[in-house]
């Protein structure tokens, strides 16, 4: 697949265009909506220009002409002569620089003309000789968050996001499907259990004829280069950065190397010595039993569970997190799971910070069955994201009032707002303002470096206002990018409770907050939870699945998760 990479050089002929002197603003946006675009993508961009040319490129949102003939150029030529242009007068790293919390284009510019650095080496010494400090702009402070900048990302390192890792599993999966070759063909491991970030994709199939599929596989287009490759068991490096390993196996083990490939590695420690308490020998091969027959030959997974004395255990919760002892007691929780969802309550339009009209969200939702969603905007502290004033957010709930006109009996679209909780725990805007909102989301997006004293109470003064119902992304972390916020989660999730406070799981794959171990303390408090989008164009809904996989991760139930109640009781649970 061409897309990760035509995504990422697009990104960078953005950043270089921010640099251009005689470059419009419009410029680097359109790149940049163009790189969001075909990395959202379900399909291969080759195949929408095989099958369509450049009018099928030109049909998706956010491609216009130049673009569309960058893709062609790309996809003839392995070229764009815009990008080469451009790197060649700034030779400079970009995609590894900009993921560095506190680097732009421009900042990273600066510290090429004065100080030479290309790449993340450069920079890396640059610090070290404190180089950085001298620099007019920078001084000690910019040189220590860089230090700290790199840090956080090498300690991510080479880890990939759920929401990369899962649409390009599945294309693999649906190419290998296709292919012919294969009886079956699954994603196991970290993604199966749809951990936030994935180290490798693990892939296995079932098939007579495993040497074509290894062919086949090593010279897919999604394939950069091949690192080892076997009748069994094959790795390739996939071009969006991460590394593959296939396997083919038997098919009467098929069951058991599920298991056995799925993990966690510490949840099938604790299964195996469970089987040998038993009798048995449990590996990717199957369940042996004393005279070394395999007792789960051409069973699935269930059976494998069933016959250790244990209910069936979901992928999300293998952990060892105490799930094989509950496992035992027959007391797991019934997760909730993504038929559950009836609505979406955080979702960003063009008045805001979003790509598509309100109307285009709906829309959208219509086409995914919702029967709710929540509208809701920034407020007026997010500069930025062009976030509302008070007047404006009134013209906005005229708007919604003669859509839910327009839509009636399709959904209905609720009021909402994502306000922004200010340094003193108070609201950037007026009572009357909140009170005509349908329900009030709080999020903290500015002074995010308080001490944890400060922030908690900032948090519970929002909470105890009762002017709040869902607090937004709580910890307000970048996944591989920004640290979360320091505050005392128990003191938080207490109030939460005593004011009916709701607490966000933001679906959006770089966020994923509250991630499953914040849900699992959280839990305890006996509060709910909401898993929202919090999209900003109309593909994003589609994230709602990532949310409910780390719901599932943090063992929530359907009651537990407000959006899955119907219309009439999430306004009742709102006070209408
Ligand atoms: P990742 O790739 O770091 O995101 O995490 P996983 O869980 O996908 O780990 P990976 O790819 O190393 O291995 C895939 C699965 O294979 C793992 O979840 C469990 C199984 N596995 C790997 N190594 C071992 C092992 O030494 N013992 C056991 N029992 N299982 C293993
Ligand atoms: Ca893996
Ligand atoms: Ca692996």
């Amino acid at each position: 697949m061409y897309n990760a990479k035509l995504a990422e050089m697009f990104e960078e002929i953005a950043d270089m265009l921010e640099l251009e002197p005689n470059a419009t603003k419009f410029e680097p946006l359109a790149y940049r909506r163009a790189a969001i675009t075909i990395s959202s993508l379900q399909e291969d961009v080759v195949d929408i220009y095989k099958k369509e040319g450049i009018d099928g490129l030109m049909k998706l949102p956010g491609i216009g002409k130049t673009i569309a003939n960058a893709i062609k150029e790309y996809i003839e030529t392995g070229k764009i002569s815009k990008y080469e242009t451009l790197k060649a007068k700034y030779p400079i790293d970009f995609l590894g620089l900009t993921k560095i919390q506190g680097l732009g284009p421009k900042r990273i510019y600066k510290l090429y003309v004065s100080l030479g650095v290309k790449n993340l080496e450069d920079l890396r010494k640059a610090i070290t000789e404190h180089r950085i400090r001298m620099l007019p702009g920078f001084g000690e402070k910019s040189e220590k968050e860089l230090e700290k900048g790199i840090e956080l990302l090498e300690a991510s390192k080479g880890r990939v996001l759920l929401g990369e890792a899962l649409p390009e599993a599945e294309d693999l999966i649906k190419k290998l499907l296709s292919s012919g070759l294969v009886d079956k063909a699954v994603v196991c491991g970290s993604t199966r259990r749809m951990k936030e970030t994935v180290g490798d994709l693990d892939i296995l199939v079932i098939s007579e004829k495993p040497l074509e599929v290894m062919d086949y596989v090593t010279k897919l287009s999604n394939v950069e280069h091949v690192i080892v490759k076997g009748p069994t068991k094959t790795t390739v490096w996939l071009n969006i950065g991460l590394s593959c390993d296939v396997r083919v196996v038997e098919k009467g083990s098929f069951g058991s190397a599920m298991q056995y490939f799925t993990g966690s590695k510490e949840h099938n420690i604790k299964l195996r010595e469970l089987a040998i308490k038993k009798g048995y020998k449990l590996n990717e091969y199957g369940l042996f039993d004393s005279s070394d027959k395999n007792v789960a030959l051409n069973q699935d997974e269930h059976f494998i569970y069933e016959k250790l004395g244990l209910d069936y255990i979901e992928p999300e919760m293998r952990e060892d997190r105490g799930e094989i002892e509950l496992a035992i007691e027959h007391r797991l929780p019934k997760l909730i799971d993504i038929s559950d969802i009836r609505g979406d309550l955080h979702m960003h339009s063009k008045h805001s910070d979003g790509a598509n009209e309100i109307e285009e969200m709906v829309l959208s939702a219509i086409k995914l069955n919702r029967e709710y969603i929540g509208m809701s905007d920034h407020s007026k502290t997010e500069h930025v994201a062009n976030g509302m004033s008070d007047e404006e957010f009134l013209k906005y709930f005229d708007e919604i009032d003669k859509l839910n006109d327009k839509f009636e009996g399709k959904i209905r679209i609720l009021k909402s707002g994502e306000v922004d909780i200010l340094k003193d725990g108070s609201f950037d805007l007026r009572d009357s303002t909140l009170e005509k909102m349908d329900y009030v989301i709080g999020a903290i997006h500015t002074n995010t470096n308080m001490s944890k004293e400060e922030m908690t109470n900032r948090i519970l003064k929002a909470i105890t206002s009762n002017k709040m119902n869902i607090l937004a992304h709580p910890m307000g972390r970048l996944i591989n990018e920004r640290k979360p916020i320091e505050a005392d989660w128990d003191k938080i999730f207490e109030a939460a409770k005593d004011h009916n406070v709701i607490m966000e799981i933001d679906a959006h794959p770089k966020r994923l907050d509250l991630n499953d171990e914040m849900i699992l303390k959280a839990r305890k408090y006996g509060i709910k939870f909401s898993i929202d989008t919090d999209s900003h164009r109309t593909d994003e809904l589609s994230f709602m699945r990532f949310g409910v996989g780390t719901a599932r991760r943090g063992w929530l139930e359907k009651d537990q998760v407000i959006n899955t109640l119907p219309l009439d009781k999430i306004l009742k649970l709102f006070g209408h």
